[in-house]
């Protein structure tokens, strides 16, 4: 009887000492070096109400353009990082009932409109691109108006592809100016929101904004300096896995965009 209670109270002192090695063994603290950064709806920016008549004339004189925050353009999509002389960019954004306002300063050092006809590889010109999803619904929007992406192009047009999967000038979605300071540019840029809803060559309404609604939004430059194709395409938000080059496919990397007071 004697050695049972031996092998039990043995039994037991082992288990308690796996027991404890287990607990140790398991770190319950987060992993700060494991973190992802913010990513796709995750990144919650908010566009500031204004209240007065935005004049899109490439200069933040009107009192919106004080009260909104900067944000970065500071995530490589497609190339290499590119150093602080090559490329560097940062947004604010704005709304009224009848248009998302976005103002970006962008310092680039060589300008480049390298192809002559702007519906064709008009990516490889340097140009702002706007992505909207009316209703931040996310998913493809690759041939479809489940979303736009509005490539801006230096000469003040604005692209995107239609349904039919064609190049198409929307330069009436879009009032844009830019100002020009050295290698400093200022875009100031007014875009009507449509949603999946629109269609080519009908008459169609834009949404109406209102406060404490979103859509789903991002910002990027095609930085090209000399080359034949961009040397750098850099976005407002992360984008996780090898291929970095979806927001003309997805709206779900999208970030989201609220409207506030
Ligand atoms: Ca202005
Ligand atoms: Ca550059
Ligand atoms: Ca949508
Ligand atoms: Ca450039």
């Amino acid at each position: 009887m004697k050695n049972i209670l031996f092998v039990l109270a043995l039994i037991l002192s082992l288990s308690a000492c796996s027991d404890t090695e287990t607990a140790t063994e398991t770190p319950q603290q987060p992993n700060p070096s494991t973190s992802e950064p913010v990513t796709g709806k995750d990144q919650k920016l908010t566009a500031v109400h204004a209240a007065e008549t935005i004049v899109i004339d490439g200069k933040a004189d009107e009192a919106v353009w004080q009260k909104a925050e900067w944000q970065p353009l500071d995530n490589l999509w497609v190339g290499e990082m590119p150093d602080a002389d090559d490329f560097q960019g940062k947004f604010k954004t704005a709304w009224t009932e009848d248009f998302l306002y976005v103002l970006a300063e962008i310092q680039d050092d060589t300008l480049v409109d390298i192809e002559p006809d702007g519906l064709l590889n008009y990516w490889d010109d340097d140009c702002l691109e706007i992505f909207v999803d009316a209703d931040a619904s996310g998913g493809d929007h690759t041939y479809s108006h489940n979303a736009f992406a509005y490539h801006l192009s230096l000469d003040g047009k604005a692209v995107d592809i239609n349904p039919d999967s064609v190049f198409t000038y929307y330069n009436d979605h879009v009032k844009q100016a830019r100002t020009q300071n050295g290698k400093t540019s200022v875009w100031e840029v007014a875009v009507k929101i449509y949603d999946e809803k629109y269609r080519d060559g009908a008459i169609n309404a834009p949404n109406k904004l209102a406060a404490g609604g979103k859509m789903g939004f991002a910002l990027a430059y095609c930085d090209n300096d000399y080359s034949k194709e961009r040397e750098h395409f850099m976005g407002s938000v992360f984008i996780p896995g090898e291929d970095k080059n979806k927001g003309w496919i997805d709206a779900g990397v999208f970030g989201e965009l609220r409207f506030g007071e």
